[in-house]
């Protein structure tokens, strides 16, 4: 017969077995096939597909929570629509939807974002809460980005001065949202990429999603942009609470870099 007695545990093994199992990853995390920046939707997507695929994957998220700017719905309104040809993604992460036009669906923000997390954990995408990335790693020439620079939110909010860690890469995908933040950096610190980030446009839901699917896309060796990031470094307008080209641009920047990977050394 199984006890239902609680079991005891010594203060110093809970901090023995974190310290050693997470040292455990982060040895594991130096050197990955894809870094992704940012655990919203783009970010979350693309993981998913990625680690399928058999890629090792670490999405590094400032916050300590998934999901971006879902949970923030249309104006705190918890929904969300998506649009064909996005719904196939949601049956692929078994997120329940709601038809309410033809091709236009509705979704609850927390089932979401619980989805797309499951999706990318599910897949073998390891996914670290608390980390910025503040820099890149390159090498020259030619300009190639290599890898990501990181820190700890905590410590990035304390302004004090703590030297960073770095993770070797083969390819690093900007999935921060409409500040591009990877890219405007790669833009100021490593300026023979030639990379310029204007920002996004007013609001025009229809052309924004065109617009961020079809220019997803590698911006520089080794650099990828998906999501909102795509909008900020194209200047391609803002579409609000809807949805499904970021799903879509998740999942196509993960098969652009299935694609090139094997060649890329
Ligand atoms: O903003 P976010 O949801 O980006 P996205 O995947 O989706 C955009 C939509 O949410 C919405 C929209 C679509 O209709 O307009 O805004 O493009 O998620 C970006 C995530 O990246 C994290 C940030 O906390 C958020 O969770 N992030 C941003 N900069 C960094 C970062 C950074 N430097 N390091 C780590 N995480």
């Amino acid at each position: 017969m199984t006890s239902n007695k609680i079991r005891k545990v010594e203060e110093q093994t809970i901090t023995r077995q974190i310290i050693r199992k997470t040292a455990d990853d982060w040895i594991d995390l130096a050197e990955v096939d894809v870094v992704i920046v940012g655990a919203g939707p783009s970010g979350l997507t693309a993981a998913k597909y990625l680690a399928e695929s058999g890629l090792k994957v670490v999405v590094f998220e400032r916050k300590l929570s998934f999901g971006g700017g879902i949970g923030g719905g249309g104006m705190l309104f918890h929904k969300i629509l998506i649009q064909a040809p996005a719904e196939k993604i949601l049956k692929e992460i078994g997120c329940k939807f709601e038809s309410v036009k033809k091709g236009v669906y509705i979704v609850d923000t927390t089932e979401l974002i619980a989805r797309l997390a499951v999706g990318a954990i599910d897949a073998g995408a390891k996914v670290v809460l608390g980390v910025v990335v503040d820099d890149l790693i390159y090498r020259n020439p030619p300009p190639k980005v290599t890898g990501a620079v990181i820190q700890w939110t905590a410590v990035t909010m304390s302004g004090l001065h703590v030297d960073p860690l770095a993770v070797k890469a083969k390819a690093v995908v900007d999935c921060t949202g409409h500040d591009a933040e990877i890219l405007a950096t790669a833009s100021r610190k490593i300026p023979e990429l030639n990379i310029s980030v204007p920002g996004e446009k007013s609001m025009w839901a229809s052309k924004a999603e065109e617009l961020t699917v079809k220019n997803t896309s590698e911006i520089c060796p080794g650099l990828y942009a998906a999501g909102m990031a795509v909008a900020a470094v194209y200047q391609s307008p803002r579409m609000g609470p809807i949805f499904g080209g970021m799903l879509l641009s998740g999942k196509k920047v993960a098969g652009l870099i299935v694609k090139k990977l094997p060649f890329v050394r």
